[in-house]
Order: C-alpha cells, then structure tokens, then sequence
C-alpha cells in the first residue's frame, strides 16, 4: 500500500465524509437515480419520526392555521416531478484554500421522482395574510453551527412559495422517504441548491418580515470572508459532469481504457433555465466539440448528453462544460468564496489510453 497522501484532510472532514455521501459518478447512467446512490446531506442528526404522532403544523400569519397528519397530507391531490438536486456546497473541496465543511468533490446530485402535494394549495387553504412575506419551514432537527443552537430552518419569498412546482412530499422514487431524506415529509424547490429542500417537516410559517436564521441570514451565502453579508445562495448554476470512461485505478482513480471509438456520456442541468448546450474537450478545456443532447426528463431535471470521441493512445484531461438558455456557462477555474458554494467549474477527469 502507498504511504499518505498529502492532502491535508481533516477528521472533522472525514467524520461529516463518512456520515454523507456523493453520487457515485458512474450512478451518472441512470436517468432516475436509484434511492441508495443519490447524494446525502445531514447537518445534525437524522430525526427518529413515527408516522402515527407526526403532525405538519401551519401557522403564523395566515387565516387558518392548520394541522395536519400524514394521511392528511396524503389525502390531498398527489403530483410527481422529476427534480434534480445538487448541494449548493457541492466541488467545495477543490477550492484551494478548503473552506472546512463537508469536503464534497463533484457528486453531490441526484435526480429522483418526487411525489407529493403542492405546497401552493396547502398555503392557500390557511389563507396567507396580506403583510406576509416569506413562508419559513422548519425541520425536527436541532444542533449547533456558527456557536449558534437551532433548528434547521429556511425561508422563501411569498412568491417562490406559491410556485406551481413546489412540493411537500412523502415519496422517493415510488418509496416513502427513508428517514436519511426526510420522512415522513420534506420541501422539494425545484431549481433551487440542496439547503432549501428542507427535510423531516415539523412546521411552515408565514412571517411578515425576511426570516434571519442562521441556515438563511449567515450560511449559504456567496462572500469573500466572514465578516461580508454577501449574496444568498438560491437557484443551481449550470453544471455537467461525465461517467468517467473505461475503469479506475484503485487509489488514484485516473481511468484506464483502450485505443479506439468510445462514447463519452453524461448529464447536464440549470436552475436558472434549460441547458442548452454541452461542450466536450480533451485537452483541458483549450478545445472543445459540441455534445448531443437528450430531451430533459422534465423543466427541472438533467438532460442527458453524449459525445463521440476518437481515442488515440495517450494521456488526457476529459473536461465538459454546460450553457444554459439564460447564457450561464461552467467557468473553467474554481471561484473561491468563503463558504464554499456555488461552484460550478468544470469537472476533469484524467484518463490514460492504450494500444488496443
Ligand atoms: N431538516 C434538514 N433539511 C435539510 C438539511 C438538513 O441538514 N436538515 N440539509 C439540506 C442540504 S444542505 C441539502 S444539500 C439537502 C440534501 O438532501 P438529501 O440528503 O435528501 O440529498 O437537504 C437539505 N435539507
Ligand atoms: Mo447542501
């Protein structure tokens, strides 16, 4: 066995590494990612909820408070969407410096068949107040981050509440949710980073003034040091990420493959607007060719792409770069924030070719 490597990981990186996981990136094939392989993120600890006690609580500014059981939430009319949901600190560990959080490379996505009720009706049938602003939702999970104690907690504005698309939902995959992804209940944003979608339900509230939890007011935000407020983190910016060819080596995981024709596949998404174009390069990023293009499996999940490529024997840097319809594009370097989020550069995969 080789000696350590050098990279300087630490074990508070490695204990939240081994608690949540990655999309294994050849999990890249299925459409729909099977349940076990889609990615896993926890702050605190995973709530032990029965069913039969759970109760989703609707409060706040609104006409009608309501209170409601699983079956409740289950009797209402039921809708599935494709959603593809990436960690907004996702690629975080190849900024140099490491913001030290959880140390994710590239695969903190996943697209699953979200079933549920919209959120718009149950908002609706408690009548928002007028002066409300921002609906918050709070999970049954509790910790301390930033020396501050709470509840894992988010907000969104009125109007991205009343969305067509979000959900509350109870399944996964035709499965009710395994307790790792929220159940009995969790909030699907469609569109929006991983941290908004928040898991294990207790209760939402219509506030009438921009809700400042730590989860919203201090994380999540796009910002050079501590001090900086910064910009929060909302919708996914466009990313692709490739199956990477042939097989690894053990450790290193560089790829090994054979001389010859070899179909280069993978999947590409936005929050911001449909991706409209996927770009392959072998070299590093200094060319590129255009990939085709499957139809989106819906308005807010990935499209598959794939690309023909010719592989003469040598050593390579596989790259591939998404644009939406917006004119987002992958930039080819990290840009480096404070909290680690948003990245969204290209991913490079190094492959060494032999004579067939
Ligand atoms: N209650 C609660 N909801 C949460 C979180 C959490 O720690 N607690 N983590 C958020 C983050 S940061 C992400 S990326 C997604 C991950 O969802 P998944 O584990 O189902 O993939 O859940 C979000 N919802
Ligand atoms: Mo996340």
């Amino acid at each position: 066995m080789p000696i350590a490597s050098n990279s300087g990981i630490t074990m508070e990186e490695l204990q939240l590494g081994g608690r949540n996981h990655s999309l294994p990136l050849e999990g890249l094939k299925h459409a729909i990612t099977p349940i076990g392989m889609h990615y896993l993120l926890t702050h605190f600890d995973i709530p032990l909820v029965e069913a039969e006690t759970w109760r989703l609580e609707i409060g706040g500014l609104v006409a009608k408070p309501l209170s409601l059981s699983l079956d409740d939430v289950k009797a209402r009319p039921a809708r599935t969407l494709p959603v593809t949901l990436e960690c907004a600190g996702n690629g975080r560990a190849l900024l140099e410096p490491r913001p030290l959080s959880q140390p994710w490379l590239e695969g903190a996505v996943g697209t699953a068949e979200w079933t549920g009720t919209q959120l718009a009706l149950v908002l609706e049938e408690a009548g928002l107040a007028p002066e409300a602003v921002e609906v918050v939702f709070t999970g049954l999970d509790r910790g301390i981050q930033g020396e501050v104690e709470h509840a894992y907690e988010r907000s969104l504005p009125v109007a991205e509440a009343l969305r067509d698309e979000m959900l509350l939902a109870y399944e996964i995959n035709g499965q009710p949710l395994p307790p790792q992804h929220g159940f009995p209940l969790r909030l699907i944003v469609p569109g929006w980073y991983g941290m908004t979608h928040v898991k294990w339900l207790r209760s939402i509230t219509a506030v009438d003034e921009p809700f400042t939890g730590y989860q919203q007011g201090t994380a999540y935000h796009v910002r050079d040091s501590e001090e900086e407020q910064g910009e929060p983190v909302t919708r996914i910016r466009p990313r692709s990420l490739m199956v990477p060819p042939g097989i690894p080596e053990f450790l290193s995981r560089t790829r090994f493959l054979p001389a010859g024709p070899c179909l280069l596949e993978g999947r590409a998404w936005s929050g911001w607007a449909p991706v409209e174009r996927v770009e392959v390069s072998a070299n590093g990023g200094e060319t590129w060719s255009e990939a085709a293009l499957d139809e989106p499996l819906s308005d807010f999940a990935w499209r598959r792409w794939t690309y023909e490529w010719d592989a003469a024997p040598g050593e390579y840097e596989l790259c591939c770069r998404a644009t939406d319809q917006a004119g987002n594009v992958q930039p080819l370097g990290q840009e480096w924030n404070y909290d680690g989020v948003c990245n969204n550069s290209v991913q490079r995969v190094k492959v060494v070719v032999s004579e067939s």
